[in-house]
């Protein structure tokens, strides 16, 4: 059976395309999920090609029922599928519609997000200058943070008192982007943000993002350890028998002290740009590029012992991490050296009195994620 409601969402959790569930969300649309692994570079098998060529998410196809040909409408591009999926459930009222006076504001904020803010915030973390001023897409860096500023000052919401499509769109793009650091923490966008992300639907759409990702790891794992048990039985006869109990395959995780466990969950939610992919109220767990990084609130835990030890986290840019860091709250504990070949080492305290190390060094590949955000 088709229904011109029947969606298909092309995902990756925490991508650009957890704008789009969340609004799916916000909207009680009934839709499927094609989950892509975009380190995996699923996005660019040719099957995926056919529906978006440049290879990026979101995407959505419309109109094809479980059993019919995949001949549905295709929408790519965040704003295209948010007026789409938006005028699709006018019934949620989300969209101002034709008529309506706030429709020609809405159609504005959603562009200004494509064509003005992510143009600007791309050179920005690319650390570019805009084009001349008459070229550039956008103008400089300034006036747009100043325009959204002057928006967001004037109500709750863009259009505002009014919560729309818009701020999913927008709620979702901030919060990266003042996670990453790239725009000024004002207060004005740090409660916007939480406005937006506190939202059930948006919260629904975090937690559907945090089960993929654990059940992925978890996939990962199991190939692992099947991998290895085989590596293992191919070694064994080759080589004589040894135990495999004193190998050691690698870290795994970097466990934290944090009595304060509701605070340290956020304070390194808001470090990692990432919600928990394990949260109980006995542990807390991150999944950073598949290693772990544990929050633990037990005062009984005994620590690193006498000699201590400093766990390093990668990071391409050891400065802005490390400012960052000291930004959210950290204190200095070992200032940021450069130790040779080019190697940027350092650490601070966290809130919580742990050492936390980060290191920038470009001989070390790792087999894990040193690819940047997506
Ligand atoms: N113009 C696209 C940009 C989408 C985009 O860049 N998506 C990223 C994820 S955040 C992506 O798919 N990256 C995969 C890749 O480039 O390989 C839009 O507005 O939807």
């Amino acid at each position: 059976m088709r229904s011109a409601r029947d969606v298909t969402l092309f995902h990756s959790p925490q991508s650009r395309s957890t704008g789009a569930l969340a609004l799916l969300e916000e909207l009680g649309a009934d839709y499927r999920l094609q989950v892509l692994d975009l380190q995996a570079r699923q996005q660019r098998e040719p099957a995926y090609l056919a529906i978006n060529p440049l290879g990026k998410v979101p995407a959505i196809r419309v109109g094809t029922g479980p059993d019919g040909p995949a001949d549905g409408a295709v929408v790519t591009e965040q704003v295209a599928i948010f007026i789409y999926l938006a005028d699709l459930y006018p019934e949620a009222g989300l969209a101002p519609q034709p008529g309506d006076p706030l429709r020609g504001p809405y159609l504005r904020w959603m562009s200004f997000y494509g064509s003005c803010f992510e143009p600007a915030i791309v050179d920005r973390a690319m650390k570019r200058d805009p084009a001349a001023y008459s070229t550039s897409p956008y103008g400089d860096f300034d006036a747009v943070i100043g325009v959204i500023t002057a928006q967001l000052a004037r109500g709750p919401y863009f259009l505002g008192e009014r919560f729309t499509a818009v701020d999913v769109l927008w709620g979702q793009g901030l919060g990266w982007i003042l996670r990453f650091g790239l725009v000024p923490r004002s207060d004005l966008f740090v409660a916007y943000v939480e406005r937006i992300r506190s939202r059930p639907a948006v919260v629904r759409a975090a937690a559907k993002d945090a089960a993929l990702l654990a059940a992925r790891a978890a996939a990962a794992d199991a190939r692992a350890a099947a991998g290895g048990a085989a590596r293992a039985a191919a070694a064994e006869s080759a080589a004589p028998p040894r135990s495999p109990a004193g190998r050691f395959l690698g870290l795994r995780t970097a466990k934290y002290r944090a009595p304060d466990l509701a605070r340290a969950k956020a304070w390194y939610s808001e470090v990692l740009g990432q919600p928990p992919y394990f949260d109980e109220p006995f542990y807390v767990g991150f999944d950073v590029g598949g290693f772990e990084l544990g929050l633990d609130p037990d005062p009984a835990d005994p620590g690193e012992g006498p000699g201590g030890v400093t766990v390093y986290w990668g990071v391409a840019d050891a400065d802005a991490a490390y400012g960052r860091l000291l930004a959210l709250g950290a204190r200095e504990h070992a200032a940021l050296q450069d130790v040779g070949e080019g190697i940027r080492i350092g650490a601070v305290l966290d809130p919580f009195g742990n050492v936390f190390g980060v290191v920038q060094n470009p001989n070390f590949k790792m087999r894990s994620s040193e690819a940047g955000p997506s």
